[in-house]
């Protein structure tokens, strides 16, 4: 098995093929393991899911001996554990770092994958598993004169390992997404000047972060296997104390009391999103939960020109572009050297030699910051040069947007998984507890077939069809797809607008492909050589067959 990338995802499928006993070798681009928590080192950066959801559950022993210093850890703690899960489990020596993957292709004749790398080395493997991430590829926008400016300029997602020193300095911040929301207080506290470019107000809601007590953490270590069940069943898989009730359901108090209660933390920004059973598909519910945030938000910053820029407008449904989770974000603004920029009524044009040139005026700065974001969900996937049965080319493929059965098989494209890939409840998610359910699911699949002599297996282009069906149809449920945001490509100009996750929650998604399985692995086809693709197991086959035999029967 051949898995690309080190992150989580990466780490977590070499620990449990090596238990298997599969010939195992993970490339990874960077010089060291972490995927998202190696590359966003900016000032500020933290998970925004509690770190004692976001982490592995597989081991109680690991669960048991790691401590986190604070509710949400920050990005060096992040990378500090996933380093010491690659020690604890001895991971290192099957993963080749510093090795970028650019090409890897279906061989129809040797039934097996070649992985090609940037430095030209090949690989070939029987499986081949995308552990690529969701936002790992970033994006920078096109700024004409970049160039000629004389400062630094940096990306939030390719931050320097040595960090940088704000001090004294005229620094832009473009973009006010997670990554904006989280440096900007940072920053703001060491730069003499700090201008935030924001083209779109989002919400952000506080997280509450709290420095654990050693009493705390042992008590919440005490109950981990309650924790973790209860966040398997929660629709984020992490528990939220989702409110059950609609709004119609409540009275106005009611309403209220809730409202201030999930405000006021009660365990964590997410929470605002679980206030009403119905406010991501009802309107008018909805926009209660939008009211009451901008007014919070209005109350926290002084300057009424700054409150009114940094409020979201209301053609944008509260939570339907991905909430960001902040510590004093908003408070920042009432600093004297803190300033914002509506980049929609006056957009930036150019880079100059001293700094940015809006269509109002030109501003010097000794640092640019692009917190701009990712090519999400597809980009990382996309970079490389992916080609199936019979040389498709995955780009071809997903060029009106991605297709994958359950999120994690693509039909054409043998013996591959995508982790927490487009289709499945992934970035809806903790994302940690996403991987752990595919990687356990892929295992289950790759020893049934070991099991059953099978060498080959791919979703069907029916089942597949089905999926992408079945996920747009729940999304259009939704007020999701009303927000230009990173989850329909709409950041990317002219990537296909298509939502691109399962949004009915990890708990059905779980039960669905868990019914998959049971029913013989619906939807995916099987054959007992790698070369041929000769059909050997079908959904329909195995519906003929679940009552008794149903080992492989030839049609
Ligand atoms: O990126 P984003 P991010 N000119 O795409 C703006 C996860 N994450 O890196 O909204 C001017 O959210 C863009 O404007 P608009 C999390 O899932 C998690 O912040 O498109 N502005 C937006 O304001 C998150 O959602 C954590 O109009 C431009 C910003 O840049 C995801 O990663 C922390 C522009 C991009 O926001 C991405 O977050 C950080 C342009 N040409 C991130 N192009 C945790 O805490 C883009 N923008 C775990």
């Amino acid at each position: 098995m051949l898995i690309v990338g080190a992150g989580f995802a990466g780490l977590y499928q070499l620990y449990r093929a090596r238990e298997m006993g599969l010939r195992t070798r993970v490339l990874e681009a960077g010089d060291g393991v972490g995927g998202t928590w190696f590359w966003n080192r900016y000032p500020g950066a933290r998970c925004d899911v509690e770190s004692l959801d976001y982490s592995y559950s597989f081991s109680p022993e690991l669960e048991q001996e790691w401590s986190w210093s604070e509710r949400y850890a920050p990005q060096e703690e992040i990378l500090r554990y996933i380093n010491h899960v690659a020690d604890r489990f001895s991971l290192r020596p099957d993963i080749q770092l510093n090795t970028r993957v650019t090409a890897a292709s279906f061989e129809d004749e040797e039934g097996q994958w070649e992985v090609t790398t940037e430095a030209g080395e090949r690989f070939a493997a029987t499986y081949l598993v995308m552990a690529t991430g969701a936002l790992s590829l970033p994006q920078r926008p096109k700024l004409d004169g970049l160039g000629s400016f004389a400062g630094a300029v940096y990306h939030s997602a390719q931050w320097p390992k040595e960090g940088v020193d704000f001090t004294g300095k005229r620094v832009a911040v473009i973009g006010t997404g997670s990554s904006g929301v989280q440096m900007t207080p940072v920053i703001a506290e060491q730069a003499a000047q700090l201008t935030v470019f924001q083209r779109t107000a989002n919400f952000s809601v506080p997280a509450h972060n709290v420095a654990f007590t050693p009493e705390a953490l042992r008590a919440a270590k005490a109950r981990y296997p309650e924790r973790r069940i209860l966040g398997r069943e929660a629709i984020t898989g992490q528990f939220l104390n989702a409110n059950t009730k609609t709004a119609a359901e409540m009275t106005d108090e009611e309403k209220l009391a809730e409202l201030e209660y999930r405000w006021k933390g009660a365990g964590g920004g997410f929470r605002m999103l679980r206030t009403f059973a119905d406010q991501m598909s009802n309107e008018q519910t909805n926009r209660m939960v939008a009211e009451f945030v901008r007014a919070k938000i209005r109350a926290k910053i002084k300057d009424p020109r700054k409150a009114e820029l940094l409020c979201p407008r209301d053609n944008l449904p509260f939570g339907a572009k991905r909430l960001s989770v902040d510590s004093h974000y908003y408070e920042t603004f009432n600093r004297d050297n803190v300033d914002i920029v509506d980049v929609q009524a006056t957009p930036i044009v150019a880079a100059t030699p001293h700094g940015l040139r809006t269509t109002e005026r030109e501003y010097d700065f000794d640092a640019v910051i692009f917190a701009t974001g990712f090519d999400a969900m597809t980009g990382a996937l996309l970079a490389i040069d992916i080609r199936g049965s019979g040389g498709v080319p995955l780009r071809e493929r997903w060029k009106d947007g991605p297709v994958a059965y359950l999120g994690l098989g693509i039909a054409g494209y043998p013996n591959m998984f995508v982790i927490a890939g487009p289709g499945s409840p992934s970035v809806l998610s903790n994302v940690v507890h996403s991987i752990e359910t595919h990687v356990d699911w892929i295992m289950r699949l790759i020893r049934r077939m070991y099991a059953d002599g099978l060498k080959r297996v791919e979703a069907t282009r029916e089942a597949e069809a089905g999926w992408v069906q079945l996920c747009a149809d729940e999304a259009d449920k939704t007020l999701y797809t009303r927000a230009n945001s990173w989850y329909v490509g709409a950041n990317i100009p002219g990537k296909p607008r298509v939502f691109m996750a399962f949004v009915s929650g990890v708990p059905t998604y779980r039960r669905i492909i868990e019914r998959v399985e049971a029913n013989d692995y619906e939807g995916f086809k099987f054959a007992s050589d790698a070369q041929s693709g000769e059909l050997v197991r079908s959904s329909t086959a195995c519906a003929n067959t679940r009552s008794g035999n149903h080992h492989a029967r030839r049609q």
